[in-house]
C-alpha cells in the first residue's frame, strides 16, 4: 500500500498525455488517498430531486466510509445528514429508498424529526437533552433539481456551476415537473477512473455500443468542444437555432474542465437514445421545444454525468466501493404527467442505456484486468479523440498534486 510520498512521486512522474500508472489505479493507498483528497472534498452527485418528491421520502448512498442520507423535510426542503443514529450509532435508514412522517431508528426507536432534530428517545433518564443529539448535517443543495452533497467542513464554490445547473438543466423542468420512471444500480469491476476514463470518449463507441450508436455520433466533435462559437458547423448551427428558441445549449465549462454543459445533435435529428430513433415518451420535458432538440451534456467529475434530452433525461452516478469496484446508478426521468403503458413504454425508454452501461462495465472490467497485469504500461491517449480522457486524468492529477504536496511553511 503507497504512503503519501509514494503516491507524489507516482503523480510526479506520470507522462503528460498517457493513462496512469499501474497504481494510481490499483493501490489501497491510493484508493484511500482518493477518497480522503477528492470524494471526502468535493461536491458529490447525490439524486435528482424527484426522486424524493414528497414530505418524508429519502434516498441513502454510500461514499467510502460515510453512509448518508438525504431527506425531504415537511418544509419541502431537501436535507442530507450523516446516516447514523446518535445512540449507538445504527445506520438510521438501511434501504436505498423510503419514506416516513419521522425518521425512526430501527435498533432501540430514537426518532429524529426530518430536520434532523431528536425528537423522543426513551428512558434516557431526567438530566438527557435531546438537543444535544441531533443527527450530524452533511452539505447539500440543489440546483436545476440535481442534488449534491459535500462532506468537507468547507465546501469548494458552488455558485458559478449551480447558476448553469438551473439555467441550462432548468429547461427540462426537473424541479417541479419530472419523475424517476426507472433505476439502474450495477457494480463496475474497475477502479472509478476507469469508469470516468470510459465515459469522456467515444473512440471505443463504434466498437462497443452498437445501439447507442444508432442515434449518438461517435465524431469526437461532438465530445470535446473548444468553446461557445468553436464547434463543428453542424453544433453551432444547432446552438444558433437553439440561441432563437431560448434553449441554452452552448459550451460552457469550468476552467479546470471539473465540468462542462453542452446540447449536442442526434444522429441525422434521431430524437432520443432510443433503438427506433424517435422519442421514447410522448410529453416533451419542461420548455425543450424540439423533438429534435438532441442533448444536453453534463458531466461533473469525479462523480456525474448526464444527458437531457427533449422526451426523457438519465442521470449517473458512480460511488467508489473498492480500488477496483464502482458503483454505477442511472435513473431514467420523465414528465412527472407521463403515464407508463400509455404515454411511454419502459423497454424503449430504457434498452439503450441498459445496454450502454453493460457494454462499458465490460469494457472497463477488462481494462482493469490488463492493468492489474505487472506487464501493464501507461500508453498514450489519441490527441483528437480521447481529449476528455486527457481533461479528466489532467484534473485528477492536479487537484490530487495538490492537496498531497506539503505546504510551505508559513513566513513568520
Ligand atoms: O455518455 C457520455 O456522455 C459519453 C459521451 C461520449 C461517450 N459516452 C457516450
Ligand atoms: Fe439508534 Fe439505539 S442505535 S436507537
Ligand atoms: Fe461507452
Amino acid at each position: 500500500m503507497l504512503n503519501t510520498a509514494e503516491i507524489l512521486n507516482e503523480l510526479d512522474q506520470r507522462r503528460k498525455d498517457y493513462s496512469l500508472s499501474h497504481d494510481l489505479y490499483c493501490d489501497e493507498g491510493v484508493y484511500r488517498a482518493d477518497l480522503e483528497n477528492l470524494w471526502y472534498r468535493e461536491w458529490v452527485f447525490a439524486i435528482p430531486a424527484c426522486d424524493i418528491p414528497k414530505t418524508g421520502n429519502h434516498a441513502t448512498l454510500q461514499i467510502g466510509e460515510y453512509p448518508i442520507l438525504v431527506v425531504r423535510g415537511a418544509d419541502g426542503q431537501i436535507r442530507a445528514f450523516h446516516n447514523v443514529c446518535r445512540h449507538r450509532g445504527q445506520k438510521l435508514c438501511p434501504k436505498e429508498n423510503g419514506s416516513s412522517p419521522k425518521l425512526v431508528c430501527p435498533y432501540h426507536q430514537w426518532t429524529y424529526d426530518l430536520d434532523g432534530r431528536l425528537l423522543f428517545a426513551r428512558d434516557m433518564g431526567a438530566d438527557f437533552d435531546a438537543s444535544k443529539f441531533s443527527l450530524k448535517p452533511v452539505h447539500c443543495r440543489s440546483d436545476g433539481g440535481l442534488v449534491y452533497i459535500c462532506l468537507a467542513d468547507t465546501p469548494p464554490e458552488f455558485s458559478r456551476l449551480g447558476g448553469f445547473m438551473n439555467d441550462y438543466v432548468g429547461a427540462s423542468d426537473l424541479v417541479s415537473n419530472a419523475k424517476v420512471a426507472f433505476t439502474s444500480t450495477i457494480v463496475e469491476n474497475g477502479n472509478w477512473k476507469l469508469v470516468i476514463e470510459n465515459n469522456r470518449e467515444c473512440y471505443h463507441c463504434g466498437g462497443s455500443h452498437p445501439s447507442l450508436c444508432r442515434t449518438y455520433s461517435d465524431n469526437p466533435l461532438m465530445t470535446v468542444m473548444e468553446g461557445p462559437n468553436a464547434a463543428s458547423p453542424e453544433i453551432l448551427a444547432h446552438w444558433d437555432r437553439c440561441d432563437k428558441a431560448g434553449l441554452p445549449a452552448r459550451f460552457v465549462n469550468d476552467p479546470g474542465m471539473q465540468w462542462r454543459f453542452a446540447r449536442v445533435p442526434l444522429l441525422n435529428n434521431a430524437e432520443s437514445f432510443t433503438m427506433s430513433t424517435k422519442a421514447a415518451v410522448n410529453r416533451r420535458m419542461g420548455t425543450i421545444p424540439w423533438n429534435d432538440a438532441g442533448s444536453l451534456m453534463f458531466y461533473h467529475f469525479p462523480s456525474s454525468w448526464n444527458h437531457f434530452l427533449p422526451d426523457h433525461a438519465i442521470v449517473f452516478r458512480l460511488l467508489p466501493i473498492s480500488p477496483t469496484e464502482t458503483e454505477v446508478t442511472s435513473k431514467w426521468l420523465v414528465h412527472k404527467d407521463a403515464v407508463e403503458g400509455k404515454d411511454y413504454d419502459l423497454k424503449a425508454l430504457t434498452e439503450v442505456w441498459l445496454n450502454t452501461n453493460d457494454e462499458d462495465r465490460r469494457v472497463v472490467e477488462e481494462n482493469q484486468k490488463g492493468i492489474l497485469s505487472p506487464a501493464y504500461e501507461p500508453g498514450p491517449y489519441s490527441p483528437n479523440q480521447e481529449e476528455g480522457v486527457i481533461h479528466f486524468v489532467d484534473w485528477y492529477v492536479r487537484t490530487m498534486r495538490d492537496r498531497l504536496s506539503p505546504r510551505p511553511a508559513m513566513a513568520a
